[in-house]
């Protein structure tokens, strides 16, 4: 009966000193520390005139979120739009191809993304955890067309708000687009291009995409 009970104590003690040493390591490859990194490639070059590039880095350290952005070949002297795309039942999400361009006028709007990137999630301007998508502090390309964007946040405090927002703590970096959008707001599109709500369509329109992977350490 003593055995018994000593075997069974024993059996608990390994199967606890097993558990609190795989959350270490979970914690430790998980949170501690990540890089992910997306290479931006231009959309819809035919309306803005030149083809946007850039890259797009996140750098995970403890609690903290460094977004860097950096993009070039931008319609210059004006503000960006800028986001992760993403769909909330996690499945991967690409960037929009020519093939998503469903109504065959030439041009890839923002709601013709969608079956390929899912929607506008996490926005990056002075507040990303806000999560407010309709902002004036984007980052603004200079007369050359390029900016550097830069922002470090709470990692816990944009998961809490992405959880309200999404009902799903995780962001699932690695299965998300970046979209950089707008062209100047004079250019003529056709009716056929469309946006969200009322917010033009040249503020919403594509101009650059990439999706985002996962940085091996
Ligand atoms: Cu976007």
């Amino acid at each position: 009966m003593r055995k018994e009970f000593l075997r069974s104590l024993t059996a608990a003690k390994v199967a606890f000193v097993f558990s609190l040493a795989w959350s270490a390591v979970e914690a430790d490859s998980d949170a501690a520390n990540a890089s992910y990194v997306a290479h931006l490639a231009g959309l819809n070059s035919k309306v803005t005139g030149s083809t946007a590039s850039g890259e797009a880095r996140f750098t995970i350290k403890g609690d903290s979120l460094t977004i860097q952005i950096d993009a070039n070949g931008l319609p210059p002297g004006m503000m960006h739009l800028q986001h992760f795309h993403g769909f909330t039942d996690n499945h991967e999400a690409n960037c929009a191809t020519a093939a998503a361009d469903a109504n065959g006028d030439g041009i890839i709007d923002l709601l013709e993304t969608e079956p390929m990137s899912g929607t506008t999630m996490v926005p990056f301007h002075d507040d990303p955890v806000s999560m407010q998508i309709v902002n004036d502090t984007y980052p603004k390309a200079s007369a050359n067309g390029s900016y550097h964007y830069e922002k470090t946040v709470s990692l816990s405090a944009l998961k809490a708000a992405f959880a309200k927002a999404f009902n799903d703590p995780a962001l699932d970096l690695d299965r998300r687009v970046v979209y950089i959008h707008g062209i100047f707001p004079a250019t003529k599109l056709p009716a056929s291009v469309a946006s969200l709500d009322d917010i033009p369509a040249q503020v919403t329109l594509p101009i650059a995409c990439g999706k985002i992977e996962k940085v091996s350490q």
